[in-house]
């Protein structure tokens, strides 16, 4: 049976991984939650929008012949990984993740880490302080119950409500880099940052200028994500399908 890849997109790993499965020629599509209003264009088919559960993504993999499924999300995408891991299980679909390892703290990383966004949230009682909150839009709810602080968020899109009153706003999407995040930070006298774990080097940026600018970091430890193959890289992935019978006609 020929090979039919699905990509679960939505990181720089999966586009990378895009790239290299489009150049090798190889039946795939790409999927996108649907979360931004322009997600990046990709070199193979995309399709938007949720599965309907696990369940639903069971059946989308019987009714597209998909015969690998490559989980390329992001480390805090746990909702999907563990739907991927169930409906692979129930179709007897191949699954192996494309994820990055977690960021470690170097020696001169101010980090305390908390175990999720709860955590992080009753981390930030105390005095005011300005706080860049750069963990996106999708819990931004839970930081209202800490109003005493100036914030600045980053956001992809800009929102139509924002749950958090009189913070600053910046547009845009990243990759970002050290200079553009340090002068970021500086302008607007930012005193805490508060970051997901995501690894990568596609939202490192703020943890390198906090680092440079001594600042502290608040660090929201990944959720966990039930047992499954993991690669770290495309070609660790061509290596997984070309072991798994598929013909890289190379
Ligand atoms: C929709 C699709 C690529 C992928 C680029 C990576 C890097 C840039 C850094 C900061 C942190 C944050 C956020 C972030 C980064 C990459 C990667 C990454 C963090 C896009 C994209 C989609 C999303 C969804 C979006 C979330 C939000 C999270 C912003 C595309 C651009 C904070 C995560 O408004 C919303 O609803 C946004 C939701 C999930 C987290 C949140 O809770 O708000 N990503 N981000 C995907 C879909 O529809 O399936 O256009 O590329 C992808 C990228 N965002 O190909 O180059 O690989 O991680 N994304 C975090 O890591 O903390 C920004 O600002 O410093
Ligand atoms: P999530 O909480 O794990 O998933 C919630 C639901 O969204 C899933 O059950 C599924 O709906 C749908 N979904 C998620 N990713 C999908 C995908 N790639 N294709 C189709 N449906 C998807 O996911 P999330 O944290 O909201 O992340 C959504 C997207 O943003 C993912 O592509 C992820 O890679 C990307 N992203 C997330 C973060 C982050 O911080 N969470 C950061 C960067 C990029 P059904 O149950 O209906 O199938």
């Amino acid at each position: 049976m020929p090979a039919k890849l699905l990509i679960l997109g939505g990181t720089g790993e999966a586009s990378a991984l895009a790239r290299t499965v489009a150049g090798a020629g190889l039946d795939a599509v790409f999927s996108y939650a649907g979360r931004v209003d322009r997600p990046r264009e990709q070199p193979v088919p995309v399709r938007v929008g949720g599965f309907g559960g696990a369940d639903g993504l069971a059946q989308f993999l019987r009714s597209q012949a998909i015969s690998h499924v490559v989980d390329a999300t992001h480390p805090f995408a746990a909702g999907m990984s563990t739907n991927a891991v169930a409906a692979c299980a129930a179709t007897g679909v191949r699954l192996i993740a494309l994820t990055r390892a977690p960021w470690s703290a170097g020696p001169r990383d101010r980090w305390t880490h908390v175990a999720d966004i709860a955590a992080a949230v009753d981390a930030l009682a105390g005095a005011p302080r300005r706080v860049f909150l750069a963990v996106g839009r999708m819990h931004l709810g839970a930081f209202a119950a800490r109003s005493q602080h100036r914030y600045l968020l980053r956001l992809v899109d800009r929102p139509e409500a924002l749950p958090l009153q009189g913070a600053d706003l910046v547009i845009d999407r990243g990759p970002f880099s050290v200079e553009s995040d340090r002068a970021l930070l500086q302008q607007h006298r930012i005193e805490l940052v508060v970051s997901k774990n995501s690894g990568g080097t596609g939202a490192r940026s703020k943890i390198d200028a906090a680092r440079q600018l001594g600042l502290p970091v608040l660090m929201i430890d990944r959720p966990v994500i039930p047992a499954r193959d993991e690669a770290r890289t495309p070609a660790q992935i061509m290596e997984w399908l070309a072991h798994s019978g598929v013909n890289l006609g190379v």
